[in-house]
């Protein structure tokens, strides 16, 4: 049988720590026939580590065949030690009162602080998904903290986009979710985020064509996708949890076991593709295999696709200037 693999997650005690955690146990991540080992961190606050211990509790109680082992940490110089997978969803949260440059810094000292760990003791392959906001603009601090590890193991989670994207496709055009090809999104994981379906296929033939209606893309379907986490915490009085959770799954579970050709999202170090400048974090359509992600190439970008991506860029610019000071 396989040996284990080393999964750590931060923010382990919250909301969708508490839904993300039981899904690896399970499998739904890594797979049905390999083991996990979890590594959870959390704040070295009281309240945090006893709910933390909770939560192992009614993991311990499902009795996972897959889990091989689970510890708790305060401190990510233990919690990271020979990682394969490391899903880095714990973040501040902005609380009343503060600007967006005060939740910029704190954000940008916790994922300083998490990459040069990752740095000094994660596997050398460790595949790491930031799901914490500013997802993007953390991914990119946690890279540059780290800077022995290869900068392409750093990924930010634009997958729930990508699957509300799906989502209303299915729900516009009356087809299943899963016949949808082709799909992508461009940028940060923000609402200026560009989901795009012009290449997007249903059995063969083409969404844009289905749909063929560029109001409803501009007026309806964008700002929809865009602002789902807004209507999300409207409606439930909560933010997204499960289904950010979900996504991080699929977001793994492909980048490690492949797509098959398929495209999917993922929040990658540009290589300097679609002239996004090398080195931003940004929402591209890549395709998996063998562990390692490929950017989909040679795709037409008419007027009104390079206005939207040059929106969301300009905001990851500004996000990354605002921390400068603090990464250089
Ligand atoms: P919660 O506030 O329920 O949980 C966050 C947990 O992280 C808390 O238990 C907190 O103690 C812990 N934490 C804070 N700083 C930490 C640190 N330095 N080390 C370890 N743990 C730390 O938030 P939750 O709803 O679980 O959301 C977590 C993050 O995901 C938030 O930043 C949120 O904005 C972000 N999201 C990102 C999404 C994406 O698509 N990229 C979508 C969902 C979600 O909104």
């Amino acid at each position: 049988s396989k040996s284990p693999m080393r999964v750590a997650v931060t923010g382990a005690a919250g909301q969708i720590g508490y839904s993300l955690l039981f899904r690896i146990a399970n499998g739904d991540m890594l797979g049905k026939d390999q083991p996990v080992i979890l590594q959870l961190l959390e704040i070295p606050d009281e309240k945090a580590q006893k709910a933390l211990k909770g939560v192992m509790m009614e993991i311990d109680d499902c009795a996972f065949p897959l889990l091989a082992g689970m510890t708790a940490h305060s401190d990510p110089m233990t919690a990271f030690k020979d990682v394969d997978v490391a899903l880095l969803v714990g973040a501040r949260p902005r609380g009343p009162g503060m600007e967006r440059k005060d939740l910029l810094e704190a954000n940008a000292q916790i994922f300083t602080v998490q990459g040069k760990a990752l740095d000094a003791v994660a596997s050398r392959n460790v595949k790491v998904l930031v799901v914490g906001n500013p997802a993007n603009t953390n991914a990119y601090i946690a890279m540059k903290s780290a800077p022995s590890l290869p900068a392409k193991n750093f990924t930010a989670m634009l997958r729930l986009d990508h699957n509300r994207a799906l989502s209303q496709i299915a729900a516009k055009t009356g087809k299943p979710v899963a016949s949808i090809e082709k799909l992508c999104v461009w940028g940060n994981h923000s609402p200026t985020m560009y989901a795009d379906y012009r290449f997007a296929t249903i059995d063969g033939q083409s969404v844009k064509d289905m749909i063929n209606d560029h109001e409803w893309n501009r007026d309806t379907f964008l700002p929809t996708v865009g602002k789902r986490g807004a209507a999300i915490i409207e409606a439930r009085g909560l933010s997204s949890a499960a289904s950010a959770a979900n996504a991080a799954i699929d977001h793994v579970r492909d980048w490690v076991l492949g797509t098959n050709g398929k495209w999917t999202t993922m929040g990658i170090p540009s290589d300097g593709s679609y002239g996004i400048p090398e080195g931003t974090m940004f929402g591209f359509p890549v395709t998996t295999e063998n562990g390692e992600y490929t950017i989909v190439q040679g795709l037409e970008i008419d007027e009104f696709s390079r206005e939207r991506i040059n929106v969301t860029l300009k905001e990851l610019q500004e996000e990354r200037d605002g921390v400068k000071h603090l990464v250089g």
